[in-house]
């Protein structure tokens, strides 16, 4: 198995080259430079397709540059981009009404990266905490699982379990307890202590490898954080937007968070989108002044956002997500590949799990992948994440079904 970088064009290696003398390398991206993307499709610099595995991490459910979103987009930017929240604009109040009616809340706070809308979470319930439940100043509790990510800020990489995320970047925010993921008698009792304000929890954990939790672990925790009155606060940033075959992965178990974050595909893979959604008796907690960002909420993220959410409904994303994520996790399980230890996942999120004796066979096939047209990347080292644009058709489907088929020889 070919484990080093496949061969690359001089005019694609000229592009890393100049990446990695200016550029941070805070990222080790698989070997190919792309330049247009279209639906399921991107291309390289050479104008060779692939079919797009990783969807921007779940930011390009719509399909790369939809029509309906670039159009909103640019109509929009030859208007008015950026007002700052010091005035109003035309467009704040019809987004507001427009995403708290899709989810049914009182109120959205819009933010711009995920990370951003996870803070934005994490003081409200801490808010709510000491203003609403009482708890003594500074001394507000959030409860996180193992395995969590919720992104790259200090505050929030206080409370990872992952090593590269969190290692070297102390002193850490305090204010944390983690708890196994998908285990309700260590939630239970940890949701003993009175300063606990809020639990934050992927419905299924992304990053770590397409964890999805037994059925009913996420009804039972929401039952146990009302009956201790602490704030469920749902980060649905990559498991949101119609990825998992509903509109919300709480949506499988009727769990109605009491925070809801929405990211990534709020914008179509465009522009940085969040957002924070609460009622009332959270959301106005926090008053003029005391939080905000110079973009948040901007002109030009409300008309991409509502076009956003437009396209998920009119195209029936999620429904198209829950047929062919079936159908897509039946027909990996029927390759019966001996290195195919696991498939798991719900709707078009996810991941297979590769068992071999070579430690790199996750990142070698994802290289004979990229070879065969299809670009897909470990995470976490033995786990391939597969998650396509929610527009693939099923002919599509079956097209890279057979390019992984293909593909799994090399582990041979
Ligand atoms: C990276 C991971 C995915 C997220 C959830 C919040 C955020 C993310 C559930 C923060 C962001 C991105 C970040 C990006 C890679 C990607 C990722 F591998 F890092 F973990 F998707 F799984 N909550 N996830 O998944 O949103 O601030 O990035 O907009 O940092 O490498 P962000």
């Amino acid at each position: 198995m070919s484990l080093t970088a496949t061969t690359l064009s001089s005019k694609a290696s000229a592009f890393i080259e100049k990446e990695l003398q200016y550029s941070a390398h805070n990222y080790h991206p698989l070997p190919v430079v792309l330049e247009r993307g279209e639906g399921v499709y991107l291309w390289d610099v050479d104008g060779k397709r692939y079919y797009d595995f990783l969807s921007g991490y779940s930011a390009v459910n719509q399909g790369h540059c939809h029509p309906k979103i670039v159009g909103a987009l640019v109509a929009q930017a030859q208007k008015l981009t950026l007002t700052s929240r010091a005035f109003h604009s035309d467009l704040l109040g019809e987004y507001a009404r427009y995403i708290t009616a899709c989810f049914g809340y009182d109120r959205v706070l819009p933010m711009n990266s995920g990370v951003e809308a996870v803070e934005t979470a994490l003081k409200l319930a801490r808010r709510w905490g000491y203003d609403k439940k009482g708890i003594a100043a500074n001394r507000a509790k959030i409860v996180t699982v193992a395995g969590n990510f919720h992104g790259r800020t200090l505050n929030v990489v206080s409370f990872s379990t992952d090593a590269s995320s969190r290692d070297g970047f102390g002193p850490f925010m305090p204010g944390y307890e983690v708890i196994p993921y998908n285990d309700l008698a260590a939630l239970e009792a940890v949701l003993a202590d009175p300063d606990v304000a809020g639990f934050l929890v992927e419905p299924i954990q992304g990053e770590a490898g397409v964890y999805v939790p037994e059925d009913g672990y996420l009804a039972k925790a929401y039952a146990l954080c009302r009956r201790a009155r602490v704030l469920f606060i749902g980060d649905e940033i990559q498991t949101g937007l119609a990825r998992t075959g509903k509109m919300l992965a709480c949506d499988h178990e009727g769990v109605r968070p009491d925070i809801l974050i929405l990211g990534k595909a709020l914008s179509g893979g465009t522009m940085p989108i969040s957002a924070v959604l609460a009622d009332d008796d959270v959301m106005l907690c926090i008053k003029p002044g005391e939080h905000g960002s110079t973009y948040g909420g901007n002109p030009l993220a409300c008309k991409v956002a509502i076009a956003s959410l437009e396209v998920i409904k009119e195209e029936r994303l999620a429904e198209r997500a829950a047929e062919l994520g079936d159908y897509f996790r039946g027909r990996l399980w029927a390759l019966g590949h001996p290195c195919i230890k696991e498939v798991r996942g719900k709707g078009l999120l996810n991941a297979v799990v590769i068992g071999h004796a070579n430690p790199e066979a996750a990142w070698g096939l994802c290289l004979v992948l990229k070879d065969n047209g299809l670009l897909a990347k470990p995470t976490h080292g033995d786990k391939i994440r597969f998650a396509p644009p929610l527009v693939i058709t099923k002919k599509e489907l079956d097209e890279c079904i057979g390019i992984i088929e293909a593909s799994l020889a090399v582990l041979d």
